[in-house]
């Protein structure tokens, strides 16, 4: 199938959190992002972009985001044909970093493409046709005290969720975890994610959390330093998960021949893509890897897209995909995604992400609107291509 884009819309959503999210880096009050509408032929795809306002976990924030897509991205998909999965990322590929920005479209693109030829993105993916039900965790922000931390991580395996990921720092780490295991005993699922919060110097922090049998360390270091990782997997009993790190399969694959790795978090927004992530989840199985899909606060439509990557084969640790009421009082779709009593979301069924903003919610969350023609877009990333605000 040929088919080029005829517009870009663009909507900045933000949905306050029902509770703020703290992590080693900072914290959220709300939920914002890009949420972005391909439209070619009449129908649209939709993609959420996961920059933040500052840029604190990666480089990008929602001003670069607007930027490249408007100014660097577009131009390279004017005319294009981009009817088959890849063919986006690789007209962008020439764009360096900027991966949150490309998956925005990345994600829209290959949603029009699975609702254009009638399939769920899951089967598009090549994923398990009879994984319907995807196994869930919960990403629990850095609470004021242990006690607090345990409060609130008993009302989230009440829930039903599987397994509990706890954002510790230094100084905040040790005796939350130790609160955790205490209180759930040695069969619960937990695991610890730092942000990059700890330097190599700090291995004997980390050594102490050995006898806790975490599931895995996520991040410990620096997002570009293999090697630190790498030392401190061979001190420390933990396993380690690497989610800043891993940028893109070539990424994967440094990690994983330096031995710096046990375990990969699949983001799509992270990675610039499905395509990408697809290809970092290939490499990961080859080396025999787990993998499994964390996330950054998504509404329903980066939701939908984590469920769907999820499908593949390698996708065998329960992810950080909770259900809409985890994070928001109100989705931008609805019905929301719920907790089934199983631990799990269900994939929603097709075609495309198999599920669409409800225009009522969207009108009342969204800040900012941009509808760029891309017969309009000037080619070779000239500055201030035009757009129409609305
Ligand atoms: O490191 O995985 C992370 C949220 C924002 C930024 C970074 C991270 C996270 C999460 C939340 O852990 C996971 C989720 O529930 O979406
Ligand atoms: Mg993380």
């Amino acid at each position: 199938m040929r088919i080029e884009i005829d517009e870009v819309r663009l909507h900045f959503v933000e949905i306050p959190l029902k509770t703020p999210f703290q992590t080693s880096f900072g914290t959220e009050t709300a939920k914002s992002c890009w949420l972005v509408e391909v439209v070619a032929e009449g129908l649209s795809g939709w993609g959420e972009t996961v920059a933040s306002v500052e840029p604190l976990y990666s480089e990008e924030t929602h001003a670069s985001v607007y930027y490249a897509i408007k100014n660097h991205l577009l131009p390279r998909l004017a005319g294009v044909d981009v009817g088959q999965p890849g063919d986006a990322a690789r007209a962008m590929a020439d764009v360096r970093g900027n991966r949150m920005a490309k998956a925005g479209l990345e994600l829209a693109i290959w949603d029009w493409a699975a609702r254009a030829a009638n399939r769920p993105l899951a089967h598009m993916l090549g994923g398990d046709a009879d994984k319907r039900e995807i196994p869930v965790g919960v990403s629990i922000g850095i609470q004021p005290s242990p006690g607090e931390l345990v409060r609130v991580a008993a009302s989230y395996l009440e829930e039903g969720y599987r397994r509990l990921k706890i954002k510790i720092k230094p100084g905040q780490d040790r005796r939350y975890l130790e609160a955790v295991r205490d209180a759930f005993g040695p069969s619960a699922a937990v695991m610890a994610d730092a942000n990059s919060a700890y330097r190599l110097a700090d291995t004997e922090a980390l050594r102490a959390l050995d006898d806790l049998d975490l599931m895995m360390l996520e991040q410990p270091l620096a997002e570009d330093d293999y090697v630190d990782h790498r030392h401190l997997r061979g001190a420390i009993r933990t396993p380690i998960c690497l989610d800043e790190s891993i940028r893109s399969a070539d990424d994967a694959r440094r990690a994983i021949e330096l031995g710096a790795v046990d375990i990969i978090n699949i983001k799509v927004g992270r990675l610039g893509g499905h395509t990408e992530a697809r290809a970092v989840h290939d490499r990961a199985r080859a080396a025999g890897l787990p993998v499994w899909c964390g996330g950054m606060l998504e509404t329903g439509i980066g939701r939908a897209h984590n469920l769907h990557v999820s499908t593949l084969p390698g996708f065998v640790l329960p992810g950080d995909t909770s259900a809409s009421d985890r994070y928001f009082a109100d989705d931008v779709i609805d019905p929301p995604f719920h907790l089934n009593a199983n631990g799990t979301l269900t994939v929603p069924a097709g075609p495309g992400i198999g599920v669409v903003p409800d225009p009522r919610r969207l009108a009342r969350y969204r800040q900012y609107g941009e509808v760029l023609d891309m017969a309009n877009i000037g080619k070779g990333g000239r500055p201030h291509a035009g757009g129409t605000a609305f």
